[in-house]
């Protein structure tokens, strides 16, 4: 593993300031702080003057020891004096440390004088004013303190992906108002992550300096944390955290490699890179001082022996010997969709009605629909009993008939009762062209249970999809506890499907579940679940799933035609 001077140095610091925590010897802490210095100004590569033999201790600030560390750090990647240091002192206190007005100094007073020792801790003495009675803490810091604790908190909050979506749109559009060479967007963002931590700009221009200064007036920034000559960053209204940076065109392929992370990728890149005798970084890749590659991701690949791979795959999950082996998948796209088989109308908890789902449907260039609402026992989304449901078919069936270029396909999705059972009768059932089940109710039983539960209903020889696999919803209910293992294995024995589903909270499956279960053979169906019409579009967000799952075009049921899909719907 490749290790910068800056991250060298960034440890050194991180050191001294639990040193000076902990209330060790000012001059121990202090040679820290210089070898960080030192580390940062030298210009030239540690960890290639370590590989030279160069001896380290005729650098300013650095002995016998601190030549060691460095040693250390540059063929473990490891300073194993910070990892001890860091289990004896509480993790809050050094969190502190980000916080601005508290130094290691006054986080010691704290915790030597009022034994604070987690945010909340801080917090209520913050508030109770007990702070105060400390020398050198005034109201102004208290205000500094209380702001910072809630920022922290709001740091570990993730965004959906397709919020974030909203946003980069419009700041994209706002950036294109001046002339760039390249923009994009890097990070989580551009491997369609679920959710994002925060968004990671990319551009590059003649004069980045007139970028960084447009760049700080958009204006749904609430606060610039940082504006220097190739980077800024800022936090939006939303709380989103923006970093732009810049590079020179040449090294743009690389930088949005190393921007796009992941991180786990990048750090298999880089091994493949070092085992050819190159280097890579986010300015190129390198033999010795030559640049061999880096204006296009392409050429960074092809110079370390690899193909192209999707940012969506780069989880280094399997895609670096895939592409090897020259079995990375295709995956499907968005374009390759040709209907929805998961909806819902006012005949349950929809706000529209079958026809005017139909209607946008086929706006959005659909071959086909399946309506899909609630069986009785989701009393709060007026769940259809046998006799309305009898009546929906019906109607459902008339307004096909009527409307040209769309076929709808008269579905629901019924609940799986807690043994197992469905919540309609197979009167019912055999009437519709396709069956979703889903558990609405009692997420909380054992794996051992709920796994039953699912498989039993699979019984049925008319269930065709299980919908919303595992229940899940993001940042606010867990999955069930599910052996998913199983209930594929069961799935492709009867040939039936798992749903993607797409809305944004949900995106269940997984990728992980998704890619195991293309691996284990079983199909799946991308569906928005939509309870309006505009919520059609909500596909995008499943397909992404579905790509970080590695699925094809082939693995999706709903990318056939309606007669291959039909067969498909058959058990
Ligand atoms: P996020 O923001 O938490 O959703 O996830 P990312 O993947 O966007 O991570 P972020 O924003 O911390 O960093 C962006 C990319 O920069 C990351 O995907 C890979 C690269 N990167 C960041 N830190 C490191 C590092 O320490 N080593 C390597 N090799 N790459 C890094
Ligand atoms: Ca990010
Ligand atoms: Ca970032």
């Amino acid at each position: 593993m490749a290790i910068t001077n800056a991250e060298i140095a960034k440890m050194f610091n991180e050191y001294a300031d639990l040193l000076e925590i902990k209330g060790e010897n000012p001059f121990k802490v202090r040679a820290y702080r210089n070898a960080a210095r030192t580390v940062e100004n030298i210009g030239k590569s540690l960890e290639e003057l370590v590989k030279e033999g160069y001896d380290l201790t005729k650098l300013p600030g650095i002995g016998t020891d601190l030549s060691l560390y460095i040693k250390e750090i540059v063929t473990t990647g490891k300073f194993s004096k910070l990892e001890a240091l860091k289990e004896e002192i509480p993790p809050s206190l050094v969190e502190m440390l980000s916080i601005e007005g508290l130094g290691p100094k006054r986080i010691r007073t704290l915790y030597e004088k009022l034994h604070i020792q987690s945010m909340e801790d801080l917090r209520r003495a913050a508030e109770s004013g007990e702070i105060l009675k400390l020398p050198g803490f005034g109201p102004t810091l208290v205000q500094k303190i209380l702001k910072g604790i809630r920022l922290l908190k709001k740091a570990g909050h993730r965004f959906k992906w397709s919020e974030a979506k909203e946003y980069v749109e419009d700041l994209l559009g706002y950036l294109r108002q001046i002339e760039l060479t390249y923009l994009e967007v890097a990070g989580s963002y551009r491997r369609k992550k679920e959710t994002v931590g925060d968004l990671d700009i990319l551009a590059t221009a003649k004069d980045f300096s007139e970028v960084i200064r447009h760049f700080v007036k958009y204006p749904k920034i609430k606060e610039v944390v940082s504006a220097g000559s190739t980077r800024s960053t800022v936090i939006l209204n939303n709380d989103l955290q923006v970093d732009l940076r810049s590079v020179e065109d040449e090294s743009y392929g690389s930088a949005l490699h190393y921007f796009t992370g992941s991180k786990d990728h990048n750090i298999a890149v880089r091994k493949l890179a070092i085992e050819l005798g190159l280097k890579v970084n986010e300015y190129g890749v390198f033999r010795g001082e030559e640049r061999i590659a880096g204006k296009t991701e392409e050429e960074v690949y092809k110079a370390v022996g690899l193909c192209y791979i999707e940012p969506e795959l780069r989880e280094n999950r399997g895609e670096i010997e895939a592409c090897k082996a020259g079995k990375l998948p295709k995956l499907v796209e968005l374009g390759d969709i040709r209907g929805d088989l998961h909806m819902h109308t006012r005949y349950s908890d929809g706000k529209n009605s079958i026809e005017e789902m139909a209607m946008a449907a086929k706006e959005l260039g659909y071959d086909y629909i399946a309506i899909t609402d609630h069986s009785q026992r989701l009393t709060v989304a007026k769940g259809l009993d046998e006799k309305r449901a009898l009546e929906e078919i019906e109607q459902i069936r008339r307004i096909d008939e009527k409307i040209d270029g769309i076929t709808i396909l008269a579905g629901m999705e019924v609940d799986i009762l807690e043994d197992g059972s469905l919540d309609m009768s197979d009167k019912v059932l055999s009437q519709l062209d396709v069956v979703l089940v889903a558990v609405h109710y009692k997420f909380n039983l054992s794996k051992e249970q709920q796994t039953k539960r699912i498989l039993k209903a699979f019984e049925n020889p008319y269930v065709n999809i299980l919908a919303h696999p595992t229940g899940r919803m993001i940042g606010m209910r867990e999955p069930m506890e599910l052996d998913m293992e199983r209930i594929l294995a069961k799935a492709k024995e009867y040939n039936i499907h798992m749903e993607i589903n797409a809305q944004p909270e949900r995106l269940d499956l997984t990728d992980i579940h998704a890619k195991m279960a293309k691996e284990m053979g079983v199909k799946m169906a991308i569906n928005t679940d939509s309870h309006n019409l505009f919520s059609l579009h909500y596909m995008e967000y499943g397909v992404n799933q579905a790509r970080r799952g590695w699925c094809e075009k082939i693995d999706i049921i709903n990318t056939r035609s309606l007669k291959e899909l039909k067969k498909l719907l058959q058990r």
